[in-house]
């Protein structure tokens, strides 16, 4: 309670004051979220030396980053419409690519007005979106204006991303602006400056690197045997890479310094996006929160997509960033879902939270980083035209990771000593406590949303 008490006083604090003497007339603060696609946690400067990501970088150095960030879903459209709707995708239908079904729960009735930009604009908010959303048009969805941009460079959403921020410093209400750039997922189309940035001889590869899948990795995908180097479908202008696997490290290496120089590049773009919102006036006032869809595989257990309930699928890289902000320059384990997203914002806006979402706010976090909200993070990944029972869920706290298959088949991972996930230690009988409490708690979980799964046995 003394917690909770804290929170409003901070809130109300903000409402009364923080913006006293501010250009802008409102006391609620504007929400810009950027939502990039297929970064993997370690894509990112603060994370990796080795990436360049300067202007990401600052503003992660300015807020407080969140370090133990999962996503309801590790492929892009069920991700979305989980964020949108609050729910994991079991319980709104998108369980893979099938945005069809998203539309037949926003017209289950109850629902019709239960997304979070339909919850934003209720709380006062202007709602805009550009980019990739991959679940039909944003204003079917709830956002006022925007729309789905094409274009892998993303040029074409940030030149609409800039002009909307120039209007909106001209307008007395708060905007909620989602962007959604497509960088960086395949195909991958890195300008020869970006390259350059790369020596690929000095590009490490990660420990659990392998050049060909395990057949349990490749069968422990959302979908079994899907396409685990989706990259060989395309011809990027850098190079034609031969269809995988086997990959060596020398390819593998080829590939990371494109996906890498696409990130360099996305980067460049936030940047001038962040400096034309401070050349606005808008930087002050706007909080900032930046996350991915889901991870990607850089052959890591020989592995070239996401899908999987590996950490380098389900965790993304995830900050805040806002002047408000009392945990400045930090950095928090704290486990979080990209569920939480919505309420984090509702809470923000000062809106009650609806009953039926499934995420918890963020907020007594970014008043203390120590804060706890959630004892464990749940994922699932039923894949693309699965049948029910296939695909695969897990359930992390922030020492183990338990995952069950559609065949159940089941995998344990200490996280402190094995953070790359090598060795399964679920016939480990020291753990069998441990295995069981994880295990009571997925299938808590998985009734509670509907697992197509149950009742198979676990
Ligand atoms: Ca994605």
């Amino acid at each position: 309670m003394g917690k909770y008490f804290l929170l409003i006083l901070f809130i109300t604090t903000l409402s009364s004051n923080a913006f006293a003497g501010s250009s802008l007339k409102n006391s609620k603060p504007n929400i810009l979220v950027i939502f990039t696609d297929d970064q993997v946690y370690r894509a990112i400067g603060y994370n990796n030396p080795l990436i360049k990501t300067p202007h990401l970088d600052k503003l992660a150095s300015e807020g407080l980053i969140l370090d133990n960030a999962y996503v309801a879903s590790p492929i892009c459209a069920a991700s979305r419409a989980a964020m949108m709707t609050g729910v994991y995708p079991q319980q709104n239908g998108v369980v893979a690519l099938n945005h069809k079904a998203f539309r037949k729960y926003l017209t289950k009735g109850k629902m019709a007005d239960q997304t979070l930009p339909m919850q934003m604009k209720k709380a006062g908010y202007h709602c805009a979106f550009w980019g990739k959303s991959h679940i039909g048009k944003p204003q079917s969805y709830g956002f006022d204006e925007g729309e789905e941009v094409k274009g892998f460079d993303d040029v074409e959403t940030f030149k609409r991303v800039n002009s909307f921020l120039k209007k909106e410093s001209k307008r007395n209400k708060p905007f909620f602006l989602w962007v959604a750039p497509r960088q960086p997922h395949l195909p991958l189309y890195p300008e020869k400056k970006w390259l350059e940035l790369y020596q690929e001889n000095e590009l490490k590869l990660d420990p659990n690197f392998r050049e060909k899948p395990l057949p349990i990795s490749v069968f422990n995908q959302g979908k079994p045997g899907e396409d685990y180097y989706r990259d060989s479908k395309y011809e990027a202008v850098w190079k034609k890479l031969p269809a995988g696997p086997p990959r060596d490290e020398v390819t593998m290496r080829s590939f990371i310094k494109a996906y890498y120089a696409t990130i360099s590049h996305l980067d460049h773009q936030l940047g001038e996006m962040i400096e034309n919102m401070e050349q606005l006036g808008l930087k002050d006032n706007t909080m900032i929160i930046f996350l991915s869809d889901n991870g990607y595989h850089l052959g890591n257990h020989g592995l070239g997509n996401k899908i999987t309930m590996h950490e380098e699928s389900v965790r993304v890289p995830m900050f805040v960033n806002w002047s408000q902000l009392h945990v400045k320059g930090k950095r928090s384990g704290s486990l979080v879902s990209s569920l939480d997203l919505y309420p984090t914002l509702l809470d923000l806006a000062g809106a009650p939270l609806p009953n039926h979402i499934m995420g918890k706010s963020l907020l007594p976090i970014f008043m203390d980083k120590e804060a706890k909200v959630r004892d464990l993070v749940f994922s699932e990944c039923v894949g693309v035209d699965a049948k029910p029972g296939e695909g695969h869920r897990m359930v992390r706290s922030v020492k183990w990771k338990y995952i069950l298959t559609g065949k159940n088949e089941e995998f344990l991972y200490n996280q402190d000593k094995d953070p790359y996930e090598l060795t399964n230690s679920k016939e480990n009988p020291e753990l069998t406590n441990i295995l069981k409490e994880l295990k009571d708690s997925l299938s808590k979980w998985m009734e509670l949303i509907g697992d197509r799964k149950i009742p198979s046995g676990i």
